[in-house]
């Protein structure tokens, strides 16, 4: 390969791969799915994975218990709108690494069980 095609390649390289980079930075997006438990006060869920970023999670109540869903530490402090059975809550947060708690947020289901750890890498 001649010097300067062999230039332009890595040139060509180089960008594509910086690119990439800025790219994965800004879109560092995660969707999570719940769902609550049809009889109990329990998620179907107690861990979840995300990576640092724009965490949402969906939760999907098929309950006739209203239910919602909440993330909360470092600082984090957010709740979706309460679901009726059938419906979904829904959560937005921008998270850092580190260990959060999810939670339903209704009156006393969070004290039930209806938690679980979301962490962060
Ligand atoms: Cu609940």
């Amino acid at each position: 390969m001649p010097k300067v095609a062999r230039r332009l390649l890595i040139a060509a390289v180089v960008v594509v791969v910086g690119v990439l980079a800025v790219a994965t930075v800004v879109s560092a997006k995660t969707t999570l799915s719940l769902k609550a438990s049809k009889s109990a006060l329990k998620f179907n869920k107690r861990t979840l994975h995300a990576t640092h970023g724009k965490v949402t999670i969906v939760m999907s109540n098929p309950s006739s218990t209203k239910h919602a869903i909440a993330v909360e530490g470092h600082g984090v402090d957010k709740d979706g709108k309460t679901a009726g059975k059938g419906k979904t809550s829904t959560v937005t947060v921008t998270l850092k690494k580190g260990r959060y708690t999810f939670y339903c947020p209704v009156d006393g289901h969070r004290a039930a069980g209806m938690k679980g750890t979301l962490i962060v890498s």
